[in-house]
């Protein structure tokens, strides 16, 4: 006979790897940085503000349009407007720290 113990064990294990497939857990830094990367859709070199928009809004931020504003101000070091491959590793660290979860 199938104790139910048993039974809720089966069940908890058949159903646990989908569970936490479905848990939100952060970007790791390559995640992000490779994002970024992918969103340089002229391939220029560069992120605009637009493409930062659809990054911030691939990360999850309600917000991508505020926030790629914040990000430019934050993050373009010489204020030409655009991130660039130097400025990369600091809008990376920035969009760590507003903490998204895939
Ligand atoms: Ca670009
Ligand atoms: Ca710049």
């Amino acid at each position: 006979m199938v104790r139910v113990v048993d039974l809720v064990d089966t069940i908890k294990q058949e159903f646990a790897p989908a569970a936490n497939k479905k848990a939100p857990v952060p970007w790791t830094k390559e995640q992000v940085r490779d994002l970024f990367k992918s969103l340089d859709k002229n391939g220029n070199g560069k992120l605009s503000k637009e493409e930062l928009k659809a990054a911030f809004r691939t990360l999850g931020s309600r917000w991508s349009s505020y926030r790629a504003r914040r990000a430019l101000r934050h993050v373009d070091a010489n204020g030409d407007g655009f991130i660039s491959n130097e400025e990369l590793n600091d809008l990376v660290n920035y969009a760590l720290e507003r903490g998204y979860k895939l």
